[in-house]
C-alpha cells in the first residue's frame, strides 16, 4: 500500500536520519499549498525554508527550465554559455551590485565569501597571510561545512566533527560593543544575518545593522551580510539590509534565487573586491550553469513581476496586527519582517513542536526552531484570503492547553 507510512518507512530504513520530519509524505506544491500522499492539502508555511517565496511549481520558472532543458543543461565553466552573461546582467541590475560569482548551495556561497574577504584582506588590507580575521555572531546559522560549523554557537552542529578552521571570534548578536572589543589589525570582515533565521527569528535592535556598517567602514573592515535566507523579499524589502539602508560590501544570497526548482546561489560586490577574484582562485562544476541561470533569471523576474516584495511588506505586517491581538496565554514573545515570522511560545509548554503537528492536522506546515518557536514563512505569493483562513486557525492552536 503506497501510503504516507509506506514512504516514511523507506525513509527510515535506507535514508541516514540527519532530519526529524513531520509525519507528512508531500507529493505535490501548487503556489501555497502542498499534498500529501492522502490527498490531504496544506498551506505551506516553511517555504523551504524560504526556497520557493515564489510559490511551489510556479509556471513562469517552470517554463523557463523545460525551454532550457531541451537545449543546454551543463557546459562547465571551461566554455561561456549564453545564459549566465544574462544573469550576471539581471543580477546586477536588480541589486546595484556591479559583480557576482554563482555557486550552488548556500553554504558553498558563504564559503566564497570567506575566501573573497580573505584575499581582500591579504590583497589590499595588508593583513599578514593567514591571520584573517572574520567577527561572526553566536547564535549564526550560515550552513553545514566544516569551516561554517566551526563558527556556530550550536553544540550538536559542531560537537562530534572537530577539528575546525580557524579564524572567526565570535560576538554576542545585537550587541555593537562586543564587535568593537573583537576588531582588531588582522580583521577583514564581519560576517551576519541581518535576522537570525534558524534562530527563531531574532531582531537586532534598531540601528544595530547600520552600526556595524559603520564601524566597518571606519576600521577597513568589510561587512558581509548573509541574506541567503532573508534576501530577496523575505522580510518586506528586496534586502533585509534595506530596512536600515545598509549597502553591505558583499552580499550572500541563495535558496529564493532559483524559486527552488534548481540549487543557485551567489556572492555579489563591486568590482574592488569581486575582481581580486582571478581565474584558478575559485570554481565549481555547476556553478554558473545555463540551466540554473535560466531558472534564476526567472525566478528574479517573478519577484518583480508580482510585485513579491510589497506583499511580502503588506501582508507580513497584516498578520501581525492580528497575531499581536491574540492573547498572550501561551506566547513568549512575537517577531517578525515581512512574511518572515516567529512566534515563541512560553518554555514551560515544553516545545513548539506539539503546535506544529496539531497545525498540521488543522492543514497548516509549520516549523518549529530552536524548540519553542514557531517559524511563519509561507511563499511570498500568499494572498489575503489564505491569510484570512490561516489566521484564525493559528489563533486557535496558540491558545490551546
Ligand atoms: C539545514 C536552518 C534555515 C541559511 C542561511 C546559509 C544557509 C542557510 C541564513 C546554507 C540554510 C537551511 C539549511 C537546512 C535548514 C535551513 C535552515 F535551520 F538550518 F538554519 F533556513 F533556517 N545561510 N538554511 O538559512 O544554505 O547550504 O543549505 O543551501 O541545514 O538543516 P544551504
Amino acid at each position: 500500500m503506497l501510503n504516507s507510512e509506506y514512504f516514511i518507512n523507506l525513509e527510515n530504513q535506507y535514508g541516514a536520519h540527519n532530519y526529524h520530519p513531520l509525519d507528512v509524505v508531500l507529493v505535490k506544491g501548487e503556489g501555497v499549498w502542498v499534498y500529501d500522499v492522502e490527498g490531504n492539502k496544506y498551506l505551506d508555511c516553511l517555504s523551504a525554508y524560504s526556497a520557493v517565496s515564489q510559490g511551489h511549481n510556479h509556471p513562469k520558472i517552470k517554463q523557463a527550465m523545460i525551454d532550457q532543458l531541451d537545449r543546454l543543461t551543463l557546459t562547465s565553466r571551461a566554455f561561456y554559455n549564453d545564459k549566465l552573461g544574462l544573469f550576471y546582467k539581471k543580477l546586477s541590475e536588480m541589486t546595484g551590485y556591479e559583480m557576482s560569482l554563482p555557486m550552488n548551495s548556500g553554504a558553498e556561497a558563504v564559503e566564497t565569501a570567506i575566501k573573497v574577504a580573505r584575499k581582500w584582506g591579504y590583497h589590499i588590507k595588508g593583513v599578514p597571510r593567514h591571520q584573517a580575521e572574520i567577527i561572526v555572531a553566536d547564535g549564526n546559522f550560515h550552513g553545514r561545512t566544516i569551516t561554517i560549523i566551526s563558527f556556530t554557537s550550536t553544540h550538536q552542529y559542531k560537537h562530534d566533527f572537530g577539528p575546525f578552521t580557524p579564524g572567526f571570534p565570535m560576538v554576542k548578536y545585537g550587541d555593537i560593543k562586543a564587535i568593537e572589543d573583537a576588531i582588531n589589525d588582522n580583521t577583514v570582515a564581519i560576517m551576519l544575518e541581518p535576522l537570525q533565521g534558524e534562530n527563531g527569528i531574532l531582531i537586532p535592535p534598531e540601528g544595530y545593522f547600520k552600526a556595524v556598517e559603520n564601524l566597518c567602514r571606519e576600521n577597513n573592515i568589510l561587512l558581509i551580510a548573509d541574506e541567503i535566507q532573508t534576501g530577496l523579499g523575505r522580510t518586506g524589502a528586496f534586502f533585509a539590509s534595506d530596512h536600515e539602508n545598509v549597502r553591505p560590501d558583499i552580499m550572500v544570497i541563495g535558496k529564493a534565487l532559483s524559486g527552488g526548482f534548481y540549487p543557485v546561489s551567489a556572492v555579489l560586490a563591486d568590482e574592488p573586491i569581486l575582481g581580486l577574484i582571478v581565474p584558478g582562485d575559485h570554481g565549481s562544476t555547476f556553478g554558473g550553469n545555463p540551466l540554473g541561470a535560466a531558472v534564476a533569471i526567472a525566478a528574479l523576474e517573478v519577484i518583480e513581476e508580482e510585485k513579491l516584495v510589497e506583499n511580502s511588506r503588506d501582508l507580513g505586517q497584516y498578520m501581525m496586527d492580528y497575531l499581536e491581538e491574540v492573547p498572550k496565554k501561551n506566547i513568549h514573545d512575537l517577531r517578525g519582517k515581512g512574511l518572515f515570522i516567529g512566534i515563541e511560545l512560553k518554555h514551560e509548554l515544553g516545545g513548539a513542536r506539539r503546535y506544529a503537528e496539531v497545525l498540521k492536522q488543522k492543514g497548516i506546515l509549520a516549523k518549529e526552531t530552536h524548540t519553542h518557536t514557531i517559524r511563519l514563512a509561507p511563499p511570498l505569493v500568499l494572498d489575503k484570503d489564505t491569510a484570512d483562513w490561516m489566521l484564525p486557525i493559528i489563533r486557535d492552536t496558540l491558545l490551546m492547553d
